[in-house]
């Protein structure tokens, strides 16, 4: 659990980078789904980090040792609806004493803007351009609100990913919980290869698996994939009947605390052929041979380039590698990524490990002509003498 301690710690490492200028980071909106319905809920990952909260419209207003909170405002019905949390349970989660509502809100920014014109808060993502689905409106309609009353918006979004990158040890706790409760997952899924006949079966393994230990449940959507639906890197449909000889291959977490666990196996069903077994041992092999690439100090720039050197090598060995762009055809992804509240975290824009990271090795071998897909996925935490692999309980074995 993270305590009320360590948002204000957050908060004031944070006050401190931008030299007690004002911050305003606002929690997401709730968005529709279908007709009446709002999707289910999930934080925007700074707000979280900073304040504990977990339900949408709130706003946090930074400003050198003083933070406020600014809830919305709801009717009456709606809280009959929806519920929502009292002002008391977010001073307790949060630590913030004062929490304000929607209502006078402009006036503490007018009144903070009297004494500083510019203001940090988060902007979207830099790659948010090549999404295939809309932004959630939160920023967009909170710059709207502080651009008459500031005369310059400054984005502290790398600043919160920096601070963000380096999980402490409570955090680090949350993260193995949520490793633990998806191992116990994979290890029914296990159980269940002999019998199953649909993705979704193994779809249905993970998710009671994940609840009635107590997570919240899938940190995303979770990835069931025989043969040729392996080939598709983010195939959620979990829909089609397993092979009785092949191979299938999961990607799946829970979320524990709100951090999530990222775990991706390949497993046999029946007899797999030889062709499959090979790209499996490739790949398994790479895998074992990049984590210990890992340790504190290690630039990033060397680290991609010697897992480069090790998945030519693993392509080369199963006569994949016959032209240059064979490489990124049949390695199209990154092999790591950050893991914390969101399961593709930033890495803080560091130029080497640092001790406290969270990461994920995920090498993969994806040949859509044989209809062959594997990825062996672990999460690395990052110490001064190495690394400890979080999600070593479980084999990565066929
Ligand atoms: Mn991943």
């Amino acid at each position: 659990m993270i305590t009320a301690k360590t948002y204000q710690q957050r908060r004031k490492k944070l006050s401190k980078i931008v030299h007690g200028a004002p911050i305003v980071i606002t929690a997401f909106s709730a968005v529709q789904q279908t007709n009446d319905g709002s999707a289910p809920f999930v934080q925007e990952s700074s707000f979280f980090w900073l304040t504990g909260i977990a339900e949408p419209h709130w706003q946090l207003i930074i400003f050198g040792d003083k933070s406020w909170l600014i809830s919305p405002a709801k009717t009456a019905i709606q809280r009959t609806f929806d519920g929502g949390m009292s002002a008391d349970e977010a001073q307790k989660i949060s630590g913030i004493k004062y929490v304000n509502y929607e209502d006078d809100y402009e006036g503490l920014l007018k009144k903070i803007a009297l004494k500083h014109t510019a203001v940090y808060t988060v902007f979207k993502h830099p790659h948010s351009k090549y999404y295939d689905f809309a932004l959630n409106p939160a920023y967009q309609k909170l710059h709207k609100q502080l651009r008459p009353i500031f005369s310059e918006l400054r984005n502290c979004r790398q600043e919160v990913a920096k601070l963000k990158a380096i999980k402490t040890a409570e955090e680090i706790e949350l993260i193995k919980q949520a490793i633990a409760i998806s191992v116990e997952g994979f290890n029914n899924v296990q159980e269940k290869l002999a019998t199953a006949r649909f993705e979704y079966e193994i779809e249905a393994t993970l998710s009671y698996a994940f609840r009635v230990a107590g997570s919240q449940g899938h940190a995303y959507e979770p990835i069931v994939a025989m043969g040729k639906n392996a080939c598709t890197l983010h195939y959620i449909e979990n829909n089609d009947a397993l092979p009785s000889n092949g191979l299938v291959l999961i990607d799946a977490g829970a979320k524990v605390g709100g951090y999530a666990a990222d775990i991706t196996r390949t497993y046999a069903i029946g007899t797999p052929s030889e062709r499959e077994k090979n790209v499996h041992a490739e790949v398994e092999q790479a895998h074992q041979a990049i984590i210990e690439l890992i340790k504190a100090g290690v630039s990033l720039k060397d680290y991609q380039k010697q897992v480069e050197t090790i998945m030519k090598q693993a392509l080369k060995n199963l006569n994949l590698l016959n032209k240059p762009e064979d490489y990124d055809r049949y390695f199209p992804h990154a092999i790591s990524h950050g893991l914390g509240i969101d399961v593709h975290d930033s890495l803080g824009g560091y130029d080497t490990f640092q001790p406290g990271m969270v990461l994920t090795v995920e090498p993969g071998i994806y040949i859509p002509e044989e209809k062959i897909g594997v990825r062996i996925e672990d999460d690395i935490l990052v110490t001064s003498s190495g690394n400890v692999n979080l999600s070593a309980a479980l084999p990565t074995s066929l």
